[in-house]
């Protein structure tokens, strides 16, 4: 007889990166709680494939009764924290949701876990709250220094994750993934903004001179390794989970520009983001060496898969066109 899985609860498991990892544990035999308040970035259709293999609650993180009756209720034994306002254009726009979700509703999730006995609460956070750097790599003890009011928020949660660590003994891990990107990916974020834009016949906006540099991680690479570090990953630490993977902004939006056989020059340059940070980059050989993970599908190929998605699914991404171009009339 196969042994009992431990029950996970997921928070955002509506998202992108999320469902991402709902299908996995899904796949790997777990029966998940999610988790979700369903946000404008939310879409249960991401985890049709897992229809009936989890149970699903509409709910805000930061709303104490509820998540508290929830964690009653489901006794989970493991939680791993995707739920976040995860755009740093709409946090620049307005912080207050960012602060409530990203840092409240993380402290109600903390409280709940504590009171439960969780044996595990991951906490996923990000690259950006180490801030850029122009040269070299960050390592999970570099200093935090976050430069928009998104990263700032997630920085906040990581030190409170890390004081209930101290504090309350309490077994936490924080993981730290480079920028993300594949199916289902909300079209407000580079990768699939360009190719929505393409496909309307429209110029891709790339900021300042897209000099810019991002580490990019296939997000079926990255739920992995979340779901290794679940595993075998050491209580109290933190792990950065990036691909080694650089590239500058303009240098993607021609590679999605070739995969697409658009011209190349169905881009513009327009005003910068403010704050915008230069270059992140991880240094990920803790979770290389003490989870063997590492990611499998090169950009190259996560490109291709991406795109090829997106051909599939254009109504999916016009959908949420409205609501992308209100976002960005105030903006640009
Ligand atoms: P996403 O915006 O696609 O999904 C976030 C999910 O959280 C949505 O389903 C939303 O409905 C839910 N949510 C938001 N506020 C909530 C609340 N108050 N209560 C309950 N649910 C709420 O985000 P994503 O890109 O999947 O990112 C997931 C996590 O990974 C975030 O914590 C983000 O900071 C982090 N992260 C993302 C990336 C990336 O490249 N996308 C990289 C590193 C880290
Ligand atoms: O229209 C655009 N033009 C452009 O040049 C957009 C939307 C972005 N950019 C640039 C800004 C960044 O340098 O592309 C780069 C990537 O931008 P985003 O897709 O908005 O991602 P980023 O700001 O790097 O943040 C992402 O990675 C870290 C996620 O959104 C975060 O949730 C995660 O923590």
């Amino acid at each position: 007889m196969r042994k009992k899985l431990p029950k996970i609860l997921i928070t955002g498991g509506a998202g992108f990166i999320g469902s991402a990892f709902v299908r996995l544990a899904v796949k790997q035999g777990h029966r998940p709680v999610v988790i979700d308040k369903l946000t404008y970035a939310a879409d249960l259709a991401r985890l049709d494939e897992a229809k009936g293999k989890f149970k699903f609650y509409k709910a805000d993180i930061c709303d104490e009764h509820k998540i508290k009756r929830i964690f009653r209720q489901e006794r989970p034994q493991l939680v791993v924290h995707f739920a976040a306002e995860s755009h740093v254009d709409r946090s620049i726009l307005d912080a207050k949701a960012f602060i409530e979700t990203n840092v409240l509703g993380t402290h109600v999730l903390l409280e709940a876990a504590r009171e439960q006995g969780i044996k595990n609460f991951i906490h996923i956070s990000t690259d950006e709250v180490y801030g850029d750097i122009i040269k070299g790599k960050f390592a999970e003890d570099s200093p935090l220094s976050p430069n928009s009011p998104y990263a700032a928020s997630k920085a906040a949660a990581d030190l409170l994750i890390k004081s209930y660590i101290r504090t309350y003994n309490l077994p936490a891990i924080i993981i730290r993934p480079c920028n993300n990107y594949g199916p289902w990916q909300y079209p407000e974020k580079l990768i699939p903004l360009a190719i929505l834009k393409i496909l309307r016949g429209q110029k891709v906006p790339v900021y300042a001179q897209g000099r810019n540099i991002r580490e990019w991680v296939y997000v079926e690479d990255c739920a992995k390794g979340i779901l290794r570090i679940l595993q075998k990953g050491r209580l109290g630490h933190i792990y950065n989970l990036g691909s080694s993977e650089e590239k500058q902004n303009i240098d993607v939006v021609k590679t999605i520009l070739k995969t697409l056989d658009a011209p190349g020059t169905m881009f513009e340059f327009v005003k910068d983001r403010l704050g915008h940070d230069i270059r992140y980059s991880l240094d990920s050989k803790k979770a290389y060496r003490q989870v063997n993970w590492k990611p499998k599908v090169r950009f190259k190929d996560g490109i291709k898969l991406t795109v090829c998605w997106c051909l599939g699914h254009k109504d999916w991404l016009s959908a949420r066109w409205e609501n992308i171009a209100k976002l960005y009339n105030n903006w640009r």
